[in-house]
């Protein structure tokens, strides 16, 4: 695979939708670089690009790999899955409002779930161009991409029961909206909430017409396997439904990790019925990725987050509108967590892996 190709956007060609291949171990790759690219199947994977960086930084390509997998295309999804997992990357196409093409979108992905038998919903990643400014109709175009979100939960919810994701909803800086996500087969999900946060699908009317559809995290366990992982949504300043410290980066980066330290520490995981042979905290969480919304705050947000993250943590930052106008900073990450005594386990469960450029690595 030639990332350095990739990541400054060469031309990767969409294959046959009638042709899906076999074996590879890659379930997904998306690249955070300077240039959007709807997603292909590249050498037989899904692939999306994001534009998430400026034209002269070039950013990473995070690279979801599992057992040996299918890929295939059907109509706007690009999907690849290996028995246990399914990946699915998927663009809105640019419309004045994004409503309806977001609720058709999300439903057909929830249709292929179900068709090809992957129904647990862990995990999804949402980036949205223009994210705090106005539609055709005057409504924040977050909100608008809301609305056909949390119907498209409505109406599958009718047939089948769908609890919401962890997730992330964020800017991107430009291209369409797209979305990623995960889901699995047989895995044990639990999906939490935070106990200082109001669930972000009772939001009041206040925020926009129809609240977001995610939960704080999910943990996905596969009792043969002897670890859990917990996948943490995007984590703001928020304390029941307000933003505190509107203007105070500082503050709001340490109501964001105490957010977060809440949501991992024992308490809220035995409220989940989640059981851990040790407390998780700050330096448990790897793949973390913080969205910032001024670029002159990034190297005093780094530097909050190099002291409260683990020294060997993978973190990236990168410089993207935040869903509500008056948030600076938010903050995701995933943890993986040993559960046999013995300290042995047959896999890490599903976690990325980044290929980061020289240019941009935090270092
Ligand atoms: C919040 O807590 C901050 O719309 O998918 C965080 C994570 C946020 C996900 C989403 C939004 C989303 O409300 C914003």
């Amino acid at each position: 695979m030639d990332y350095a190709n990739l990541i400054s956007g060469g031309h990767p060609q969409a294959l046959p939708e009638d042709r899906p291949l076999m074996n590879s171990r890659v379930l997904g790759m998306v690249n955070f670089g300077p240039v959007f690219q709807k997603p292909v199947l590249e050498e037989g994977s899904p692939f999306l690009s994001l534009r998430m960086t400026s034209a002269d930084e070039k950013g990473f390509v995070e690279q979801w790999t599992a057992g040996p997998a299918q890929a295939s295309v059907s109509g706007d999804l690009v999907y690849a899955h290996d028995g246990e997992y399914l990946f699915c990357a998927a663009e809105i196409p640019a419309s004045e409002r994004c409503r309806n093409l977001t609720r058709e979108t999300y439903l057909a992905a929830f249709e292929l779930m179900d068709e090809l038998g992957y129904p647990r919903l862990f995990r999804m990643w949402n980036y949205i161009p223009r994210l705090n400014e106005d539609n055709a109709d005057g409504l924040e175009i977050y909100r608008d991409f809301c609305a056909g979100r949390s119907e498209a939960f409505e109406l599958y919810g009718r047939r089948r029961h769908l609890p919401m994701p962890a997730a992330t909803g964020i800017g991107a800086q430009g291209g369409n909206i797209a979305f990623f996500f995960l889901s699995c087969r047989s895995g044990r999900v639990t999906f939490l909430e935070n106990p200082r946060q109001m669930p972000a699908y009772t939001y009041p009317r206040q925020y926009g017409p129809r609240s977001p559809s995610f939960a704080r995290a999910t943990c996905v366990q596969h009792d043969a396997l002897g670890v859990l992982n917990l996948y943490i949504s995007g984590t703001a300043s928020i304390i029941g439904h307000e933003t505190v410290h509107r203007s105070d980066l500082m503050r709001q980066c340490d109501v964001t990790l105490e957010n977060i330290s809440l949501l991992i520490g024992r308490d809220n995981l035995i409220r989940h019925g989640i059981e851990t042979p040790a407390d998780l905290t700050l330096r448990d969480v790897d793949f973390i990725k913080v969205y910032v919304r001024h670029a002159e705050d990034i190297p005093a947000v780094r530097r909050r987050c190099r002291e409260a993250f683990a020294p060997h943590a993978n973190i990236q930052f990168l410089n993207v509108d935040i869903c509500r106008s008056d948030l600076l900073v938010e903050i995701e990450g995933i943890i993986t967590v040993p559960l046999r005594a013995d300290g042995t386990q047959d896999g890490a469960g599903l976690k990325p892996r980044w290929l980061v450029h020289e240019e941009t690595s935090d270092q």
